[in-house]
């Protein structure tokens, strides 16, 4: 082949793969939402082991039937796997748009992916994806839920102004492989490392989960007997620490800190009694911004990549003023 033959063969191959390239792109946009008069929505939930997602279920249903929408609920009773098969159900079966709180940030992958390979759309609630993976605004509509990282940051802000002393922190993390125990770790770790003089003397998960975070914090107190402060990523494991601090003959708010995040009125409660030392709030009620978002999307709204949560703070100063607000 000539030279100048074989360069028009390459640039017109070049072209041809470019249009296929563009042409599979276009292909995977994101899929639409028609308006409708009747909507059928899917909720897949991860687990219901705790206040939080109680909240944040029934919240998503009083929303649902304020709005007339039939909404089919999947529970994965934890199982990450249970959650994909719960959302390819949901597929089969049609729905117009799918609610997911991903598990875990990567298993959920598949479940997004097949979604909208089936032309529905899905919004994230509360926990996102691995963001390397799949993208808001390409793969899913958006993520709707709070800034994990500034939540961890906050602990550790109020403790580098407050610990009076106290330094060796126990930190009992969230459900492994999920978005708020990776960013609430992140945060927080990297504020208290920022704010010097203090030391994480041990790091492990109690899944989001009242005893099992009791049984990591009593093995983590045992082995660790000059810890002096404990940071929880959720309320359950809180109170679960709270429980293993008093059952070593300590008392939780004066021998040991607690803090916390999720601001359920337990937690709120045991500030104003002194046993926890601060919360920071993550609200579970999203319905109303769920479906807020779902209608601004079905009229042909340009969604942000994240619609915000906005969290309160609970301390000794506003704990007993605010205890009403709490979910
Ligand atoms: C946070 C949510 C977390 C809560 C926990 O948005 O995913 O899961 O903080 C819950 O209480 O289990």
């Amino acid at each position: 082949m000539s030279r100048f033959t074989r360069r028009a063969f390459l640039l017109t191959a070049g072209v041809a793969g470019a249009l296929a390239f563009t042409g599979t792109m276009a292909l995977a946009e994101l899929p639409a939402l028609a308006k409708k008069d009747k909507y059928k929505v899917g909720f897949a939930q991860t687990e219901s082991n705790n206040p939080w997602r109680i909240a944040q279920t029934n919240s998503m249903k009083a929303e649902a039937e304020k709005n007339g929408i039939q909404l089919v609920y999947t529970d994965a009773a934890g199982s990450a796997a249970k959650q994909v098969a719960d959302v390819n159900s949901m597929i089969a079966q049609g729905v117009d748009v799918i609610f997911l709180a991903p598990r875990e940030e990567k298993p959920l992958i598949p479940a997004v992916m097949a979604a909208k390979k089936a032309g529905i759309p899905v919004i994230l609630l509360d926990r996102s994806v691995d963001p390397s993976l799949a993208k808001p605004g390409e793969d899913y509509v958006t993520f709707i839920g709070s800034d994990f990282i500034a939540e961890g940051k906050r602990v550790a802000e109020w403790l580098a102004k407050n610990a009076n002393g106290k330094s060796k922190i126990i930190e009992l993390e969230g459900t492994t492989g999920s978005s708020p125990a990776n960013d609430r770790k992140k945060g927080f770790d990297d504020a208290i490392k920022a704010a010097g003089g203090f030391d994480i003397v041990a790091s492990q998960s109690g899944d989001f989960a009242r005893d099992k975070g009791r049984q990591v914090a009593e093995a983590l107190l045992q082995a660790h007997p000059d810890a002096d402060i404990v940071y929880a990523h959720n309320d359950e494991m809180a109170i679960g620490a709270i429980a293993a601090i008093e059952a070593a003959g300590k008392a939780p708010g004066k021998d040991v800190l607690v803090l916390s995040i999720d601001g359920g009125k337990e937690a709120v409660q045991a500030v104003v009694d002194g046993k926890i030392a601060a919360v920071v709030e993550c609200n579970p009620r999203f319905g109303p911004k769920a479906f807020e978002t779902m209608m601004r999307y079905a009229k042909g709204e340009k969604i942000e990549p994240w619609v915000i949560n906005t969290d309160k703070f609970y301390d000794s100063t506003n704990a007993k003023d605010e205890i009403a607000d709490a979910y």
